[in-house]
């Protein structure tokens, strides 16, 4: 029997994102698009699988109910939210995969809706930084990770997606933050690198001190006006609360912090998220996915609320 209000969940249904209707193509009335990016590049030593993140928090997100109780807003219908599946990767191809990954958010990037799209690991960012800055030459980036994942490496991989953004021209690094920086790294000068690169550097202990509305107010003051790509690392998050991800990292946000990470983004032009790093064979219960799912509901209400908001704007 279903509470009430709850509708029962079909198991012959495609699995898609809180049980929004799959689409192979985005309608015209759409405002929001899930996509997954079902890959990650293998080259982390021990901790593999987050190529099962999109499937992982697909699962999850049925656990989550589609209206918002502070803005009695229905998410799904207010912004006719379609899952289109995933990008057609080849896994243990970086460089086609890739490919795909740029083709797959190039089409979504193209409509009329904001595509929130589910890694993957780090790898997926610099081919979809690639497709939308085609489309916002002006792109932002707000990248919330315990890493700047702008490493002085060699090659297309995540550590240094935003050294290849930042080199390629991409997006503007001086409009770019890199927040919530902890832990023990590989080598020394690896902020410093960053720094020079033009990025502004915000770490876990300096956004806690000045605190989250706070710090997210001078983002937004930044970037008013700016086409704006939210990538979020779920390793963002503390190991207490999100321990399915690649690279955990003690010392990050709780749950509650980060859920108002997400909401102090809303009042900004968001043009495309992605959030990664979800690792499902090291998921305790499910958690990352499940909190990913959140993260991305949050990010939903906002393009819903500011949707409704315009809307009322128009002219009768
Ligand atoms: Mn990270």
């Amino acid at each position: 029997m279903s509470m009430a209000g709850e509708a029962l969940i079909d198991a012959a249904a495609p699995l898609t994102f809180m049980g929004a209707p799959f689409a192979a193509r985005v309608p015209p009335r759409s405002r929001a698009v899930i996509g997954g990016l079902p890959f990650d590049a293998g080259q982390h030593a021990s901790r593999l699988g987050s190529r099962l993140g999109p499937r992982s928090v697909r699962e999850q997100s049925i656990q989550l109910r589609t209206v918002d109780p502070d803005t009695d807003c229905d998410v799904v219908a207010a912004l006719g939210l379609v899952d289109v599946g995933d990008a057609r990767v080849q896994h243990g191809d970086l460089d086609a995969s890739q490919r795909a990954i740029a083709e797959f958010a190039g089409t979504l990037v193209n409509t009329n809706a904001v595509p929130m799209m589910i890694g993957g690991d780090g790898s997926v960012t610099l081919p979809l930084l690639r497709a939308v800055s085609r489309r916002y030459p002006e792109l932002a980036v707000v990248h919330l990770d315990a890493h700047t994942d702008a490493y002085p490496l060699v090659g297309n991989v995540g550590p240094a997606a935003f050294h290849r953004a930042a080199e390629a021209r991409l997006i503007d690094p001086k409009a770019s933050f890199h927040i919530g920086l902890r832990g023990p790294v590989s080598s020394r000068g690896l902020y410093a690198h960053a720094r020079q690169l033009g990025y502004q550097l915000v770490t876990i202990a300096q956004l806690l001190d000045r605190g989250i509305a706070a710090v997210f107010d001078e983002v937004r003051l930044q970037l008013a006006g700016r086409p704006v790509y939210v990538c979020w690392d779920m390793d963002f998050f503390d190991p207490s609360v999100a321990p399915g991800v690649i690279t955990p990292s003690w010392e990050g946000v709780t749950a509650r912090e980060g859920l108002q990470v997400a909401r102090s983004l809303r009042r900004m032009n968001i043009v495309a998220i992605d959030i990664n790093c979800v690792s499902p064979p090291h998921d305790a219960a499910g958690l990352a996915a499940f909190l990913c799912a959140r993260i991305i509901f949050e990010f939903l209400v906002g393009l819903a609320t500011a949707h409704q908001a315009s809307e009322r704007l128009q002219p009768p």
